[in-house]
Formats: structure tokens, C-alpha cells, sequence
């Protein structure tokens, strides 16, 4: 459930939580990640001891950069069946790069993506109608999008969206994701407000992924002030596979799977950005994102 560097929190089947150790050579086979023990993780535990004895394989996992050692990873969490982002049209504004960074990564991992449009009681009109566009470019990939106003507003949608799953909540500071926890379950009891993350800023405090029990099937991962969630290397080439609407025309590009969807002659993906049928802000996003890549390089 939760990792304080050396420690860890273990929910039983039964509903114990223990406070365990990993057992000296405890590390699952094929990782070279810092932290042998992710949250998400199965185990298995000498009660006893309150050793961690084994890890069970895992289904998928979410990498972000080390803390402590540069050029190394972490894995920030395991076991995931979806990811939500929580989005805010104001205070703060989430841009559609930053959702388009999420929704690839999370692509790239291969794990479903939800979006929470948060704070719908505070929208003005423009806000409002920036938003039931994106809501347009979005549902029509088949993401499901929420509204709510975590604070005060009714919650059944999101309980649905989060039922018998695993979910990884994510999205800016000051969104909203610890007020919405705190209303999905009388267990979850976060600190909300931004001072008190500018308080962990200031005293360089390492926040890592923490997850919570909505009920025996239902839980949400927090990843508090973590702005680089997920660390993947994708390839120019490979990064329009991770754009749906992009996957499905590549092979009607003259270049095929050489095709950067840029400045190629006769590219199925230009045209239909032209033609309407690719939204021109999820294009910019991946032109913004091909550029990184190559600067990268
Ligand atoms: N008006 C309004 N404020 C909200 C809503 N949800 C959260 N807030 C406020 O936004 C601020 C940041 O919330 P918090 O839950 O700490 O965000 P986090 O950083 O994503 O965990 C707090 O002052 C909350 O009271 C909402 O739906 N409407
Ligand atoms: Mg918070
Ligand atoms: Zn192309």
C-alpha cells in the first residue's frame, strides 16, 4: 500500500496492515529498478517476521526517474488497470499537452485512461466551452470524461469509473485529487490545499505513490507531487502508435511505418488533420512531443 524507503505497508487478505521489511535479497526477477518492492505490488509475507518474502509477477508497472540516483528508475507503482487523470479547466489549467503527455505514456504502457474534469462549480462560460470541447476530441477516443466538483458535487460516476479496479490518479497540483479521495472513502484522510504541498516542496521532502482501499476490490493509487509519472523512451517512429487515432491510419501513409507524419508526401494522417478528422490540438501535441524526442537525441 505505501513504501517509506526501508519500510513497507502491507494490507492482508484478511484486512491486517502490517508494517514490513523486504527480506535481504528480495528483488523480482528482470528488474534493475532502485526500489525492490513497489506499491501494487502482491507478496507474499512471514507474518512472524514481518518480512516481504517474495513478490509476485507483475501484470504492468509504471517507472519514474530515481530520486536518489540520477540515470536510474523507480518504479512508482504496479498492478494498475487504469489511470485517471484529474483535470481543471481554472485554478489551476491544465493544458491539452500535458493531458496528451498522460494519455501516451499511459498508451505506451498499455493501460486504459479516464479523464475527471474537476471543479465544475467554479467554470465560467469560456472555461466551460474549452472544456466540452476537449470532452468532444476525448469521448471520441473512447476515453471516458467526467465531471465533478470534488468538493460538494455527487461522486457516482467516478465510484462507477473506479469499481473493482486499480486506478492510478494523477494530475497537477491543486487539481483537486486529495479532495476527491477523501469523499470516496471515510479511510482516506489526505491533506488538501496547496500549502501544504509547497511545505513539502521547501523541505525537499521525496513524496512517493501511496494506495488506498475503497472497498475490498476498489483502490486508488496517489501519486502526490509526482510532475514526471511515467518514464518511457519511445522512438520518433514509434510515438504516433500511441496516438489511437493516428495508429489507425499509419499504414495508408505512403511511408508506411517510416512515416513521422510531418513533412512526408502523401500522408494519411496530414490529411486528416486537414480534413477535421484529427483534432489539430492532439496533432500540435504530438508535433511538441516528436520534438522533444529529437532533442532528446
Ligand atoms: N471550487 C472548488 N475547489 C476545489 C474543488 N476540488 C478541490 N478544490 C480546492 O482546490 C485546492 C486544492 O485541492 P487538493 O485536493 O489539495 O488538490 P491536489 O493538490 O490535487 O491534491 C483546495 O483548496 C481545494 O479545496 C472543486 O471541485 N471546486
Ligand atoms: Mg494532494
Ligand atoms: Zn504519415
Amino acid at each position: 500500500m505505501r513504501s517509506t524507503g526501508s519500510q513497507y505497508d502491507v494490507l492482508t487478505e484478511t484486512g491486517e496492515r502490517l508494517v514490513c521489511r523486504a527480506r535481504g535479497k528480495l528483488r523480482l526477477k528482470g528488474y534493475k529498478e532502485t526500489n525492490p518492492v513497489a506499491v501494487g505490488d502482491w507478496v507474499e509475507i512471514d507474518k512472524a517476521a514481518l518480512l516481504i518474502t517474495e513478490i509476485h509477477e507483475r501484470k504492468n508497472h509504471i517507472l519514474r526517474k530515481s530520486v536518489k540516483k540520477t540515470g536510474h528508475a523507480h518504479v512508482l507503482a504496479a498492478n494498475i488497470d487504469q489511470a485517471a487523470l484529474v483535470v481543471t479547466m481554472v485554478k489551476p489549467a491544465t493544458s491539452t499537452g500535458f493531458i496528451d503527455r498522460f494519455l501516451v505514456t499511459a498508451e505506451a504502457y498499455d493501460i486504459p485512461q479516464g479523464l475527471i474534469f474537476n471543479k465544475q462549480d467554479i467554470l465560467d462560460e469560456e472555461s466551460r466551452e474549452l472544456q466540452e470541447a476537449l470532452i468532444l476530441i476525448y469521448s471520441d477516443l473512447k476515453i471516458p470524461c467526467l465531471k465533478i466538483t470534488a468538493t460538494t458535487g455527487n461522486l457516482d460516476e467516478v465510484h462507477e469509473l473506479l469499481r473493482n479496479k486499480t486506478t492510478l490518479i494523477a494530475g497537477h497540483s491543486g487539481v483537486g485529487k486529495s479532495s476527491l479521495l477523501n469523499r470516496l472513502s471515510p479511510e482516506i484522510n489526505q491533506p488538501v490545499g496547496e500549502i501544504s504541498e509547497f511545505h513539502e516542496k521547501g523541505m525537499h521532502t521525496t513524496t512517493f505513490a501511496e494506495m488506498f482501499r475503497i472497498d475490498d476490490k476498489t483502490f486508488v493509487i496517489d501519486t502526490p507531487g509526482i510532475k514526471e509519472w511515467g518514464l518511457v523512451n519511445i522512438t520518433a517512429e514509434e510515438l504516433s502508435d500511441n496516438f489511437p487515432e493516428m495508429r489507425a491510419l499509419r499504414s495508408e501513409c505512403r511511408f508506411g511505418y517510416r512515416c513521422l507524419h510531418v513533412h512526408e508526401p502523401q500522408c494519411a494522417v496530414r490529411d486528416a488533420v486537414e480534413q477535421g478528422k484529427i483534432s489539430i490540438s492532439r496533432y500540435t501535441s504530438y508535433l511538441s512531443m516528436l520534438e522533444d524526442e529529437d532533442n532528446r537525441r
